[in-house]
């Protein structure tokens, strides 16, 4: 009995452990040179996101504080020099900065705790240039702190902003010093103010005082951030989230979560083999193509590295007044969230507080006034009055049951599906929202949505990538019967969710 117990008891650890680091490793893939492109193909639609990435993605939403010396300077990037006294938001209330984000339905916030001027909105043991030498509250506050509170407050994220580039650091371009220094910056804001759900590095940078730049260690920051806060993902210089390349809004149309991994992570992946990678692969951001399958047969290995769409609601990233008037309206948002967080991204979008310590009213209004819209646009998913059908696989119905973790599946070795749904009724709709099960991979590459029209079928709209999520609008169609056929994918293509929507705005 007792050896049983303890065969059973080595037997399971061995399960876990193996379990364990296929978990570890499951958001990269080597390619052998002897790999088909067919055995390519089928890597890439099995690499997954890890689970502090898949995590991040469904967020959905998420808010950038720009806020610091510039705020009140009226100027972008500070140079470091201004007088930490001039920083004094006299009617600061990060309840509300929270509280705005929160209604409209963000889930996470971070926070610019040093922009490239080196002021640091917590007092930084580190430096003379933060908050500590401000007049607010006489030198005794602290912004991070404050922003922390909020956020467990409200049950948000919370994130925080950390420029490389220090603008303020005497021996900024000595790569020795200063990497010692902002290790220590950013030891003090992971160790600090509890949970720390995101970490943002910028990729701006420039000269120090000595006519060099200095060579970040990113490696090490990496894995302080590992050792302190392990389910912070790690953006944009950093291996868990991508920029998507513009500052618009806007991703790509086709945008894949699955890229070519560079030379350095390989080197990583291959000497820890067990382990997590903790590198970023290198290349254009900007290119229009990143992971088509053009992209990933002449790869020697592929990462999971998905996009993050950051965007200011106003023209600056921080608080200028003269932008007061310039807010994006309601619809402008609701283009970019169509663009961004449907077209397999996350939105990152920038609301800068202004000198008094507040949002401003004319941003709060657009902000409400867009989740508004939304809420409203997808409160009925006409889909869910369909009896539903498919040409073969399983589970068809999960894909009505707002449930993302539940899936429809085509049969393993059919890597095309078709859903028919049929009313007795003819429904109009103009907005086709689709989610894959990314949780198992990103699979789809091309899809159409199609309606009968007397005895033929047409096209209501088209796409390529679903990925987490994608977001259609096109000329309102009036049916009964519809099919979303998927033309081609990576591996029998799966479907977690599907909306159909009629906006009327
Ligand atoms: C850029 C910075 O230079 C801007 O000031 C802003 O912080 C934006 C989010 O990233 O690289």
């Amino acid at each position: 009995m007792r050896t049983t117990k303890n065969f059973t008891f080595l037997f399971l650890t061995l399960i876990s452990v193996t379990v364990f680091a296929q978990e570890q490793i499951r958001n990269q893939v080597m390619i052998d040179a002897s790999d088909s492109p067919q055995e390519i193909i089928r890597k890439a639609a099995n690499v997954k996101p890890s689970a502090r990435q898949l995590r991040w993605q469904q967020l959905e939403l998420t808010a950038f504080f720009h806020f610091g010396t510039n705020t009140f300077t009226n100027k972008e990037w500070g140079d470091g020099k201004e007088d930490p006294k001039i920083f004094n938001p006299t009617k600061l209330d990060v309840y509300q900065w929270v509280k705005t984000m929160k209604e409209a339905g963000f889930k996470q916030v971070i926070l610019t705790a040093k922009h490239h001027d080196g002021f640091c909105l917590w007092p930084s043991k580190y430096t003379e240039h933060s908050v500590k030498n401000s007049h607010w509250k006489k030198g005794k506050g602290d912004v991070v702190k404050e922003v922390a509170a909020a956020c467990k407050a409200y049950k948000m994220g919370f994130g925080v902003y950390l420029s490389p580039w220090d603008r303020n650091h005497k021996d900024y371009g000595d790569s020795k010093i200063y990497n010692q220094f902002f290790e220590n910056q950013l030891t003090e804001l992971l160790n600090n103010y509890g949970k720390v759900d995101e970490v943002w590095f910028d990729g701006a940078n420039g000269a120090g005082p000595n006519g060099k730049k200095p060579v970040y260690d990113f490696d090490s920051w990496y894995k302080l951030i590992r050792k302190l806060q392990p389910s912070a993902t790690i953006a944009v210089m950093g291996p868990d989230v991508r920029w998507v390349g513009t500052e618009s809004g806007y991703g790509r149309a086709t945008e894949w979560s699955v890229l070519p991994a560079d030379e350095n992570m390989l080197k990583e992946i291959a000497n820890n083999s067990q382990k997590e990678v903790t590198f970023v692969p290198a290349g254009d951001k900007m290119a229009e193509d990143l992971g088509s399958r053009s992209k990933i047969l002449n790869a020697k290995g592929l990462v999971w590295y998905p996009a993050e769409t950051d965007v200011s609601i106003r023209e600056g990233w921080f608080y200028h007044p003269e932008q007061d008037y310039e807010v994006k309206t309601p619809q402008k948002l609701m283009d970019i969230y169509f663009a961004s967080v449907g077209r397999n991204g996350v939105l990152l979008l920038n609301v800068p507080p202004d000198i008094n310590g507040l949002i401003n009213e004319n941003d709060v209004k657009s902000l409400k006034e867009w989740s508004f819209l939304r809420n409203e646009l997808f409160a009925t998913n006409l889909a869910k009055k369909a009896v539903v059908s498919a040409g073969n696989g399983k589970n068809v119905k999960a894909i009505l049951d707002g449930d993302f973790k539940t899936y429809y599946s085509s049969s393993p070795t059919d890597t095309t599906a078709t859903i028919n749904l049929s009313y007795l009724q003819p429904i109009t709709f103009n907005v086709l929202s689709l989610q894959e099960n990314i949780a198992i991979g990103q699979r789809v590459e091309k899809f159409v949505l199609e309606y009968k029209d007397g005895d033929s079928w047409k096209t209501a709209t088209e796409g390529t990538t679903i990925g987490y999520k994608r977001l259609l609008k096109f000329n309102p169609v009036t049916a009964k019967q519809i099919r979303l056929r998927i033309l081609a994918s990576r591996l029998n293509p799966t479907i977690a969710e599907f909306g159909l929507y009629n906006s009327v705005k």
